[in-house]
């Protein structure tokens, strides 16, 4: 569908001083049989998981997201503290400790040993595990089975399914989010592709795949401003009873995302990257400084893909410790903390967390109100006053 080049691993930060980080093809392809989108070229998992950067309490709007989530699912399955919830990929714990908050008891899963760490730090029980049948073997059987944004980052789809068909209870539900394909589509969000992400999820793939495991998609519930537009699957182990918010999905995702929006898609993508590169060439040309707001995977594929590299951006400020004093792979721009940019403010930031724009331009209203302006890249690169 899209040939990317050769990119760096997007989460892979780097050390002051380091010099050039290793590249990997990065190629998705569409599938004529299925209409699944994925990567063929897959980095070994150890390289990408074992240490981690990505905190999902980074951010209010995931905080508050993951609250709410804990909230419509403990009512929906009448959770109570007999339950236990069981969240793949549990990362720093913000969802299991949303359940524990109502009382429910929790496992997390979590193979990056850091951020597992942090969760177990913080009163949530976590095994520092990847998920697969030897272990589930030995868990109990459970009513819920959480995953978010964990599918798109599986190799083996077939045998993660599996083993959670192994764990749940014939009344239990799995719920799961993934970014929606139809939004990466709709939205030009190319930097969604990297490396970590080996496949991008529309509905009926998906049906399908959990169709294998003996698990039915029987609802979704869409969130547009989460990730630039994810949708949480709820799928049974024993009914097959589907509701209509499924088929209408389906239905706009046959219009909207089929082959032909795909190929729409790598067609606008380089011009894209060519009118971004070219915006922010000509700011630099009047003489303004411009930095990068939030350091996101997604920042190390945007940056590299338009060649955007220290002669723009001065630095980019991200909340999160773990990534400060580092570098942006590949092209090498320092991260810095939210503290030291206010010392230092540019006269325009490249919001690199775009998906987070809603809560980002009301934290930087004083930014804004001082004449600051905000380049935002999708769905086209548009400049942001206030
Ligand atoms: P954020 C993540 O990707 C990780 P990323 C993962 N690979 C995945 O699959 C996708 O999500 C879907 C910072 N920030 O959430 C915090 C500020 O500095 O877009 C984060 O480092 N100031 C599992 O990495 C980054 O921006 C702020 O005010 O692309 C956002 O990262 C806010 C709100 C955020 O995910």
């Amino acid at each position: 569908m899209i040939d990317m080049g050769s990119l760096p691993l997007a989460n892979r930060l780097e050390n002051p001083g380091s010099t050039s980080a290793k590249a990997y093809p990065l190629v998705v392809y569409y599938c004529h049989n299925c209409a699944l989108i994925q990567l063929a070229d897959l980095v070994p998992r150890n390289e990408m998981f074992t240490d981690y950067v990505y905190l999902t309490s980074a951010s209010k709007t995931m905080t508050e997201h993951f609250d709410r989530y804990a909230e419509t699912v403990t009512q929906r399955l009448d959770l109570t503290t007999k339950d236990i919830v069981l969240d793949v990929g549990s990362n720093d714990g913000t969802l299991l400790k949303a359940f524990q908050r109502r009382g429910v008891s929790v496992l997390g899963i979590e193979p990056a040993q850091n951020v597992a760490s942090i969760a177990k730090e913080g009163g949530v029980p976590t095994l520092t595990e990847y998920f697969d049948l030897k272990l589930a073997k030995n868990l109990e059987k459970v009513r819920l089975v959480t995953a978010n944004n964990i599918l798109s980052h599986v190799g083996n789809l077939r045998d993660f399914l599996a083993t959670v068909a192994e764990v749940l209870r014939p009344d239990g539900l799995f719920v799961f989010e993934v970014p929606w394909v139809a939004d990466v589509l709709r939205n030009n969000s190319f930097d969604m592709i990297y490396h970590e992400h080996l496949t991008y999820f529309g509905l009926k793939p998906l049906a399908r795949t959990l169709g294998k495991a003996g698990l039915s998609l029987v609802d979704l519930e869409y969130y547009p401003s989460i990730h630039g537009g994810t949708v949480r699957g709820f799928a049974s182990p024993s009914s097959d009873e589907l509701s209509s918010v499924v088929r209408e999905m389906s239905a706009r995702e046959e219009r909207e995302a089929d082959f032909w929006a795909a190929k729409d898609f790598s067609e606008r993508v380089p011009k894209l990257a060519n009118s971004l590169r070219r915006m922010l060439r000509g700011l630099k040309k009047e003489g303004k400084r411009i930095a990068g707001y939030g350091a996101p995977a997604k920042a190390s594929i945007l940056l590299n893909y338009c060649g955007i590299g220290r002669d723009i951006l001065d630095y980019a400020s991200d909340t999160t410790p773990l990534k400060q004093g580092k570098l942006i792979p590949g092209v090498g721009v320092p991260i810095v903390s939210p503290q030291f940019a206010r010392t230092k403010p540019p006269d325009y930031y490249l919001l690199l967390a775009w998906n987070f724009r809603e809560e980002i331009l009301a934290k930087e209203k004083e930014f804004l109100d001082k004449g600051g302006r905000f380049v935002v890249p999708f769905p086209n690169p548009e400049i942001v006053d206030s």
